[in-house]
């Protein structure tokens, strides 16, 4: 198994709509290997292939709490069959949104289709945790990221001091990557 970088935003990989998986073979089998990897690694509850620079729909994700066993997930082709009418408020993080947490309002509840590591179709009914993070992770197929369903306010200026904190990076400029107050990224919301 391998360590993936992941992709951080802005960058225009994580807006591309993803290709669905057309055979469940060894590559995307080894693929979601590797993410869970990563996933656990970083640490995260989900991760989407995009988010490893790779365009296909592919999903892994665990979302035990601590003390529980593992519970790891692999979905190929996951697609949204049914979306609950209430909505629930989680306070999202994204792997490719470093150190910003919101507020994103989502269905409660959902019902996702898709293919497991043998290729079967499957179904499964989720809410709470694991349904706010299904549709954070079918949003990444989509070039969705959880900013989207923020403010154009709220999503710019996470996304500006993002920009600002990769262009101090490729300076070498650690320090002066977090804001020119010298404050951490924050709890933005
Ligand atoms: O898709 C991703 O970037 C992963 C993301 C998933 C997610 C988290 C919360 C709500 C919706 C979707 C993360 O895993 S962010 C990190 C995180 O939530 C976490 C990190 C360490 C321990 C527990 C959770
Ligand atoms: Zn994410």
């Amino acid at each position: 198994m391998a360590l993936l970088p992941i992709l951080t935003a802005p960058d225009p990989r994580l807006k591309k709509k993803a290709k669905p998986v057309e055979k469940v073979d060894d590559g995307v089998r080894k693929l979601m290997a590797d993410m869970l990897e990563t996933m656990y690694a970083a640490p995260g509850v989900g991760l989407a292939a995009p988010q490893v620079g790779v365009s296909l729909r592919a999903i892994v994700l665990d979302v035990a709490r601590e003390g529980e066993p593992p519970a790891p997930m692999k979905l190929v082709n996951p697609e949204i069959v049914w979306a609950s009418d209430d909505d629930a408020s989680y306070e999202e993080g994204c792997l490719s949104v470093p150190e910003h947490y919101a507020e994103v309002v989502r269905p409660r509840a959902v019902k996702v289709r898709y293919r497991d590591e043998s290729g079967a179709a499957r179904e499964i009914a989720a809410e709470g945790l694991l349904a706010t993070c299904l549709q954070h992770e079918i949003d990444h197929l989509d070039g969705i990221l959880f900013l989207d369903h923020l403010s154009a306010l709220k999503r710019n200026m996470i996304l500006r001091k993002l920009l600002k904190e990769k262009k101090a990076a490729e300076r070498g400029d650690e320090k002066d990557a977090k804001d020119e107050h010298g404050d951490s990224p924050l709890h933005t919301l």
